[in-house]
């Protein structure tokens, strides 16, 4: 499975080009952008195993440094400020990984 099953190519595009400045990301703005707003929780339960590279069945903190290029290899590495900023927001049950249901949370929250 690629991220292209699941979203809009173009979509994809333009999202991660958005925030291709290092210290420009905001996770929120990213995933309206990318369509996640559309997704339903099958769709959504489907890109989080994506996510989860190593099938760990939680996002590390190292699979949300490379969330931009887990859906494009275009997409930069974020800083350490970005990924935190990302962590702190989305670990609704604080520990220091995001979960499924952080990450429902999350996209229910956009
Ligand atoms: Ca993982
Ligand atoms: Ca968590």
């Amino acid at each position: 499975m690629a991220m292209t099953d699941l979203f809009n190519a173009a979509d994809i595009k333009k999202a991660v080009e958005a925030f291709s400045a290092p210290g420009s990301f905001n996770h929120q703005k990213f995933f309206v952008m990318v369509g996640m707003k559309k997704k339903t929780p099958e769709e959504l339960k489907k890109i989080y195993d994506f996510l989860d590279r190593d099938q760990s069945g939680v996002l590390e903190e190292e699979e949300i440094i490379s969330l931009l290029r887990n859906f494009s290899p275009e997409g930069r590495i974020l800083t350490a400020a970005e990924t935190k900023a990302m962590m702190a927001a989305g670990d609704k049950d604080g520990d220091g990984k995001i979960g499924i249901e952080d990450f429902l949370t999350m996209m229910a929250e956009l």
